[in-house]
């Protein structure tokens, strides 16, 4: 059992993670308009991604006799900018739901909520997963600044990133 508050938080968590989907979706089109199929690649991934964390979450909720609410999901940006670009604004897009997951770590502590901090505890290394792969590809990034050959080069190595694997079962 959560308490509303926690559902609601959770809920919440659910709509970030839905943003988040939408938004590799739309890098991966915006990647795909440019001519980088395999950076295209990689954001489809991540959509897929950010998938499984949604849906992971909506099984947990449930389980816990909780409610759904799927709330609107906000539109995202059509155009990126650079391949650097592109990364940067990932990395702080992970900064973000990082934090956001420690708020809700930080509220089931305050609840003494045991079930859903363990729930979370999937959340936290995931999160540390999720930052580290994007500096992975931000670090060749800055290397080959504006030179095409490189560029083209990391292009052709994120096109092999494979598909994620269906999360183990809500807790
Ligand atoms: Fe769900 O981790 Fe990215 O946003």
């Amino acid at each position: 059992m959560i308490s509303k508050r926690m559902e609601e938080a959770l809920n919440e968590q659910i709509n970030k993670e839905a943003y988040s989907a939408y938004m590799y979706l739309a890098m991966s089109a915006y990647c795909n308009s440019q001519g980088f199929l395999g950076f295209s690649h990689w954001m489809r991934m991540q959509y897929q991604e950010e998938v499984l964390h949604m849906t992971k979450m909506y099984d947990y909720i449930l389980a816990q006799g909780g409610e759904v609410f799927l709330k609107t999901i906000e539109e995202p940006p059509k155009e990126y900018g650079t391949p650097l670009e592109i990364f940067q604004k990932t990395l702080e897009h992970e900064q973000f739901v990082t934090k956001s997951i420690h708020q809700l770590m930080g509220l089931a502590m305050e609840e003494h909520d045991y079930a859903t901090q363990t729930f979370l505890q999937w959340y936290v290394s995931e999160q540390v997963e999720e930052e580290a792969s994007v500096q992975d590809v931000l670090n060749p990034l800055r290397m080959v600044g504006e030179d095409k050959g490189g560029l083209m080069m990391i292009d052709q190595k994120l096109g092999g990133r494979m598909a994620p694997s269906i999360p183990a079962p809500a807790n």
